[in-house]
Parts: C-alpha cells; structure tokens; sequence
C-alpha cells in the first residue's frame, strides 16, 4: 500500500500515527507528494484534490484521513481504533480535533492563496476563535491514552502538532494541561517525533 501525504500535512500526520500505533510500517510506503502540482496535472487518485489519500495494491483509493484509519485497522483486525464501549465518546473528539485543525488550516490558507490586502481579519478571527475554544472544550475531553491509541488521540496529537507547526505552539502557554497530555502520548507513541507535522527541506 501507498500513502500519498506530505510532511507537514495534519492529516496524513494522524494517519502516519495510527500505523505506527497499528504496527503497519512495513506494509504501508509513505510517498511525499504536491498538492498543487499533483491538482494541476489532474492526476489525483482522490478528486478532491487532497491528501492523505491511500493507495491500495489493487490501485483503489481510500480517502479522507477518518476512512483511512478505519481501512487499516480492518486490515489489521485492530478493533481499539474506535473502541465499541466508548464509541461515540471517540467520535465525538475526534471531531473536535478534526474541525480544530481544519480551522488551523483554513488560516494557514487564508495567509498562502490570498493576497495580503484581501485576507478577511473576521474569518481569521472566527477561525482562532474555534481553535482557542476547541482547546479549552479538550480540557475537560481528554482522549484516553493507552498503548491501543484510539482515533480522538492520534487526531488531538497531530492536531497539536500542527499548531506548533503554524501557530507557533501558542497553545503551550494557555492550556499547559494539553502539553501535559501530548507529553504522555509521545511517551506512549514515540513515533510521534517522527510523523507529527514537520517542514521537511
Ligand atoms: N477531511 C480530509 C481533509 C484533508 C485535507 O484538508 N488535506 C489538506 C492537507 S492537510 C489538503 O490536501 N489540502 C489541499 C487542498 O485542499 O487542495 C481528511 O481528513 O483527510
């Protein structure tokens, strides 16, 4: 199998962790791909456009990074991704992680495909805000930590690592409770420091 991704993508981070977590490495080559050339030529397997996007033996595509985890754990017979007795619970967070880091990305794009003078200061400001309450909503949500990760956790870590990324870890300061819990996931999940979003040159 092939993973398209690239290194500072949140996404593909999430999904890179979860076949750590899964123990997949050796199956599953990361391949480092352009979005926007990748988009320009129109040769995408996924016809959004976007990455993660996995590429199965037989050429048939799973996307979005949700379906992915889900397609290798099946493959895996993991059934801690999503674990039955707390379901929706997971669910739930890894909704919250997803959308937190959607909001980071939207003002990662906002700044990249829009001119200076045209960024929209209220969409920025919207966008921090549901980040910042986001954080402050994990507080009290913590994803479990456990060797058998479950989806919210690889979600909530890739989603902070991708605030460190762009934001300049901002969230440090103001919600050191969430340091704390990313520190306990890298010592459970060490493969973090390696797939955890990161400019690569
Ligand atoms: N819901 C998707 C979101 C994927 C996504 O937004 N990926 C970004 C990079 S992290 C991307 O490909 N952006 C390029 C684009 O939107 O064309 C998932 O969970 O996989």
């Amino acid at each position: 199998m092939k993973l398209l991704s690239s290194p500072a993508s949140p996404f593909g981070s999430k999904v890179k962790l979860a076949i750590a977590a899964m123990d997949l490495g050796h199956q599953v080559q990361v391949l480092m791909i352009d979005t926007l050339g990748l988009n320009a030529e129109g040769s995408h397997p996924n016809p959004l456009g976007k990455i993660p996007c996995l590429v199965r033996g037989d050429g048939s595509a799973v996307f979005d990074s949700f379906v992915i985890c889900d397609a290798l754990a099946r493959h895996a017979g993991v059934d801690w991704l999503v674990p039955e007795h707390c379901r929706e619970q997971v669910l739930v967070q890894h909704a919250a992680a997803t959308g937190m880091t959607e909001a980071a990305l939207l003002v990662v794009y906002e700044d990249r495909m829009r001119a200076p003078g045209a960024h929209s200061e209220t969409w920025l400001a919207m966008q921090h805000q549901k980040i910042q309450q986001t954080l402050d909503w994990f507080v009290d949500n913590q994803p479990q930590i456990s060797t058998q990760m479950n989806l919210a956790a690889l979600g909530l870590a890739a989603g902070l690592g991708y605030l460190d990324l762009r934001l300049a870890g901002a969230w440090r300061q103001s919600h050191p409770a969430l340091e704390q819990w990313l520190s306990t996931f890298i010592q459970v999940l060490p493969a973090y420091e390696a797939t955890k979003p990161q400019v690569v040159h």
